[in-house]
């Protein structure tokens, strides 16, 4: 075996962040074997190293300088226009049963899925650097962090994780020198950027991810989908704790009362708006802050469900991101931001459908072509991205940072659903909002390739994200309610709601906090609601609608139950179920019959 001596480049290094701990270097040892990279780079993940990374990134034509007037310290990166977003159809959880892995994703045996990557990384960095880097998965201090180290050969990503992740010495020191000390082994390599050879595999079993053929965040920032959620939810089963693809979000009251509410949402549904949500002027006194916009690691302590944030930053989407959409988030990008497939104009700022003011006149477009307000194509694609730090966020909640983690009150599930799924309604207990979890569906978006718009079943928005046999995970949920003796109420939600005439019924944006108010009224049990079939419902004096701009007629309607709809849904639910061919807990199941039931009272 030719043995790749660990050089460091630049000559002399530019940190420290090797670590001693001897299976760390043996892996990295037998990935430079096998990829021969010209160089391996220790990251350390200093503000020294990331300089020299932009300015070698500048001079490959790989990042753009934005005017560091209007964006200061902020680039801009084309992907390959095949790829720009996550292939959950090359997505595989690679576990030694296929039962393992479940109806729901994508199985290959683990020894032959290694022997064809491992085909496919021979050489594959020959003449680039090889970077390791060491990072973290939630704050410093909690029992609930985990350490992880990618290898990649993309600037790109080095960039991005130093943004997305705790890196460096940090995870150098918390891995320390056990050599059974759990870590992820996470290995990526751009090869040649074929959809034909990307890859995107899971080993649970050996918490190990290797993602080839792209160069797109969701599939090569492996801390963040692969890891935070697909292994740890893996993990989060056998550990006894949840990995959710959750937004989190502090509320308080004028009186300086907190709550702390989880919410899951499929991608591109507005959780980091959500998250970052301005309350509206007649909720004077009320603040949000944010925790988290994309993942909620949570555990039982006391009875109660506390969650963290694993990540350290935002990746989140640009296009409708603007002052009125989202000004904390506007503002958490005006600074020290990485763009990806955004438009540029002439002056050198960025652009995007739906910011703010005019188009310009001028610009070019996601893909480096001249692009004027007549053309035909988008300027930014759509799900072109931000990567910025959290700490931009001028709402960010003070606990971010505390390892025991924020007390969960409540849960919500929503989706985009633009007819039969009320604004907002109340599960009667855990396992009926498990149910209400497993059922969710939603219209599909431009974060995954595939048709956009089509209504598919994503339970809990984990489908694409869930690392083991959903039937396992949906037994899982159901579980950690015997350790709850103060489980948080569970709640449906959808802004998305049409009406008849096809217009969105609930303005949206900064009035969620209505919702949000309700939601935690009946967490103190003073919000008042109507029993109904589907679970508990406001009916409209039961919501804040205090100078809201809205008819009555489509507060009625957005509040609405239309039988027939509900009947073709709970098909729907059932549909679904069965199509996991029997995975389903008994528990849902009678769920299910109780729902049609209650309709029949
Ligand atoms: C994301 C996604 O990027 O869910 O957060 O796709
Ligand atoms: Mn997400």
């Amino acid at each position: 075996m030719k043995n790749v001596a660990p050089a460091i480049f630049p000559p002399g290094g530019i940190g420290d962040a090797r670590p001693a701990n001897q299976a760390v270097l043996d892996w990295v040892d037998e990935i430079a074997n096998l990829t021969e990279p010209e160089n391996i780079f220790w990251c350390d993940g200093s503000d020294r190293e990331s300089e020299f990374l932009i300015g070698e990134s500048l001079k490959q034509n790989l990042l753009i300088r934005l005017n560091q007037k209007k964006v200061p310290r902020s680039y801009l990166h084309r992907s390959d226009p095949n790829d720009v977003a996550r292939v959950e159809q090359f997505t595989f959880v690679c576990t030694p049963t296929k039962e393992e892995a479940g109806p729901t994703n994508n199985w290959s045996e683990p020894g032959e899925t290694y022997t064809k990557l491992r085909g496919l990384l021979k050489g594959a960095m020959r003449g680039r650097t090889l970077f390791v880097i060491p990072y973290i998965m939630g704050p410093p201090d909690s029992p609930l962090t985990k350490v992880g180290f990618e290898i990649t050969d993309s600037k790109y990503v080095v960039l991005n994780m130093r943004i997305m992740t705790r890196m460096g010495e940090i995870a150098v020191k918390r891995l320390g020198n056990d050599p059974n000390a759990e870590w992820n082994r996470g290995v990526h390599s751009l090869l040649d950027i074929n959809p034909d050879r990307r890859f995107i595999c899971h080993f649970p079993q050996d918490n190990a991810i290797i993602s080839v053929g792209s160069g797109y965040g969701g599939n090569v920032l492996l801390s963040k989908k692969c890891l935070a959620l697909r292994i740890g939810s893996y993990l989060a089963r056998k550990q006894g704790w949840l990995a959710e693809h959750m937004l989190i979000l502090g509320v308080e009251s004028p009186e300086g009362k907190k709550h702390y509410i989880a919410a899951a949402f499929p991608s591109a549904c507005g959780k980091t708006n959500f998250a970052m949500l301005i309350p509206p002027d007649q909720f004077k006194g009320w603040k949000v802050t944010t925790v988290g916009d994309d993942i909620a690691w949570m555990q039982v302590r006391d009875g109660r469900l506390y969650a963290i944030n694993p990540e350290n930053g935002y990746f989140g989407v640009v296009p409708g991101t603007s002052y009125k959409s989202n000004p904390n988030a506007m503002r958490s990008i005006a600074h020290d931001t990485l763009y990806t497939n955004v438009a540029l104009t002439d002056d050198g700022d960025v652009w995007w459908e739906g910011k703010d003011g005019d188009p310009p006149a001028h610009a070019i477009d996601w893909r480096g072509n001249d692009w004027t307000p007549n053309s035909k194509e988008k300027a930014a694609h759509p799900n072109s991205r931000f990567t910025t730090p959290m700490r931009n966020n001028p709402a960010l909640d003070p606990d971010v940072e505390k390892g025991g983690g924020v007390p969960i009150s409540a849960i919500i599930f929503g989706g985009r659903r633009s007819d039969t799924v009320p604004l907002v309604y109340e599960a009667f207990d855990w396992a009926h909002g498990v149910y209400l979890g497993a059922t969710m569906a939603s219209e599909t978006t431009a974060a995954a390739t595939g048709a956009v718009g089509k209504v598919r079943r994503d339970p809990m928005a984990m489908l694409p994200f869930c690392g083991y046999n959903i039937g396992d995970y949906f037994r899982h949920w159901l579980d950690i309610r015997k350790r709850l003796t103060n489980p948080p109420h569970i709640f449906s939600v959808n802004w998305f709601r049409k009406g008849v005439k096809g217009q969105f019924l609930w303005p949206g944006f900064g009035e969620n906090m209505r919702v949000l108010k309700w939601i935690i009224d009946r967490c103190e049990q003073t919000g008042g609601a109507l029993k109904s079939p589907i679970g508990w419902l406001p009916s409209p004096h039961d919501l804040d609608l205090a100078k809201l701009d809205i008819d009555h007629k489509c507060v009625a309607e957005i509040l609405g139950i239309d039988h027939e709809e509900w009947q073709k849904e709970i098909s729907g639910h059932r549909e679904f179920f069965d199509s996991l061919g029997g995975v389903v807990p008994a528990e849902l199941l009678e769920q299910s019959e109780q729902l049609a039931a209650r309709f029949k009272e």
